[in-house]
């Protein structure tokens, strides 16, 4: 960025303002390098849609006849133009409107051209302006380079030569504008990074500290049956475990958290004695981890003990790649239910696909199924069609009494929820 632009033909030649997006003012950085396309500082983002530099120019010139000539070689030279014969006007013109250049003659009735300059430098930095004077002299011109005057023009002034500059002045600004837009899309880029870090950082943190609680599963004659393992965050920016999971999933760090979580339960379950199950919730993601293949992995070991909670709430997709892997974790010695049947996400469509050896009834279904004849009934007949297919079900978010009882009497085998168990640590007595 060190080339220098090309000098103008004006008797004056400054330097073109540096307007580094970012930077204070005009000051203190090398010009613009013309050869760069505006449209190069765009790559970085082309989805997004940004507004383009405007095409307008202030003319500011208190003779009739010069501004006229000005505004008229500009409109054919395809800008718009606006056109004020006072400081105080141009002001209010450039408060209002975003102008790619301004014409600005030296001299004055209520303001110098410099004075003009300061005002636009404090307004707007992209702002291109061109004093134009009749008698230049040497203290006006370092005082305009200081305040970032793009060029001193000599009257008289003829239209092709202020059209050549003004369309320089455009494009400069353009290439300012869009620096600027450029600038702004790399600090928020920036920010976007550093919430990014930051949320690896807690997952991260969340994986470390993440504890499992088990929630009993009972039989019909009140035999503990097995447990459902539930994830608990350690980690207090996360209000629960969805708010883990989610953040997880964001980050693509969701393998990570299922087998930290699957691991952790292993290992506890591990160390108990009976003949229970642990119910296992895998995330529809979870199935493709090779991880989950894997023989040496601490719940293959347990895999005879172990039943694969897949979920209906999300989609398992129609390729016939999941029911392989179901297989294929079969022949490992896993079981496999479909979790929260019935919370209308999905239709049967994963009872057939996969033919589990379980089937949990959403909670959504249990809950006051004893006082509504519809649930009643629906429910009855998913527990007919399980149990004649050798289905089990497990009702789940059993909260009353009234509920259990209606589904013992639809001779629903097993039963998990607040009415039964709360989730929690193992039991001592099971821990060998
Ligand atoms: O989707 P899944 O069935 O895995 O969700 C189990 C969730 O339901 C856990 O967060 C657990 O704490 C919660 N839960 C378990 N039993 C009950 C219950 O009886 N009532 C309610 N409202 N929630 C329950
Ligand atoms: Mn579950």
């Amino acid at each position: 960025m060190s080339k220098k632009l090309p000098d103008g033909t004006a008797p004056f030649s400054v330097d073109f303002p540096t307007i580094r997006p970012g930077s204070k003012g005009p000051e203190g950085a090398g010009p613009f390098e013309e050869k760069e396309h505006p449209s190069a500082l765009l790559h970085l983002s082309s989805h997004v849609q940004l507004p383009s530099p405007s095409r307008r120019v202030l003319i500011l010139e208190d003779e009739p006849f010069c501004a006229k000539t000005y505004a008229h070689a500009l409109t054919q030279g395809g800008f718009e133009v606006d056109v004020v014969d006072n400081g105080e006007g141009a002001l209010q013109m450039l408060l209002e409107t975003e102008y790619c250049a301004v014409v600005a003659d030296l001299c004055l009735p209520g303001m110098s051209g410099l004075e003009l300059l300061r005002c636009v430098r404090v307004h707007d930095l992209d702002t291109i302006v061109l004093l134009v004077t009749a008698a230049a002299d040497f203290s006006s011109a370092t005082e305009a380079l200081r305040h970032g005057a793009s060029q001193f023009l000599l009257k008289p002034l003829h239209s092709k030569q202020l059209l050549g500059e003004v369309n320089r002045a455009a494009r400069l600004h353009e290439l300012a504008v869009r620096r600027r837009q450029a600038m702004r899309l790399l600090a928020a880029d920036q920010i976007e990074e550093d919430t990014r870090r930051n949320q690896n950082l807690l997952v991260s943190r969340a994986i470390d500290s993440l504890r499992m609680v088990f929630q009993p599963i009972f039989t019909a004659d009140r035999r503990l049956f097995g447990y459902e393992t539930l994830l608990r965050s350690g980690e207090p920016s996360f209000k629960g475990p969805i708010d883990m999971i989610e953040a997880a999933e964001k980050l693509g760090r969701l393998h990570d958290l299922g087998r930290a979580c699957r691991n952790r339960a292993a290992r506890e379950f591990q160390r108990t004695s009976g003949n229970e199950l642990l119910f296992v919730n895998l995330h529809a993601l979870d199935l493709i981890d090779e991880e989950l293949l894997r023989p040496e992995s601490p719940l293959a070991s347990i895999a005879s003990r172990v039943v694969l909670e897949l979920t209906e709430r999300a989609p398992l997709g129609e390729s016939d790649e999941i029911p392989k892997r179901v297989a294929r974790l079969r022949a490992m010695g896993f079981r496999i239910a479909i979790d929260d049947l019935g919370s209308g996400y999905a239709g049967l469509n994963s009872l057939v696909q996969l033919e589990p050896e379980f089937v949990k009834l959403d909670m959504s279904l249990v809950r006051g199924l004893h006082l509504s004849p519809i649930r009643h009934r629906l429910v009855s007949l998913m527990i007919d069609t399980c149990n004649s297919l050798g289905i089990q079900v497990v009702a789940e978010g059993v909260e009353v009494q009234e509920e259990y009882n209606a589904l013992v009497a639809l001779k629903c085998p097993l039963f998990q929820g607040y009415l039964l168990g709360k989730p929690g640590p193992l039991p001592d007595a099971l821990v060998a």
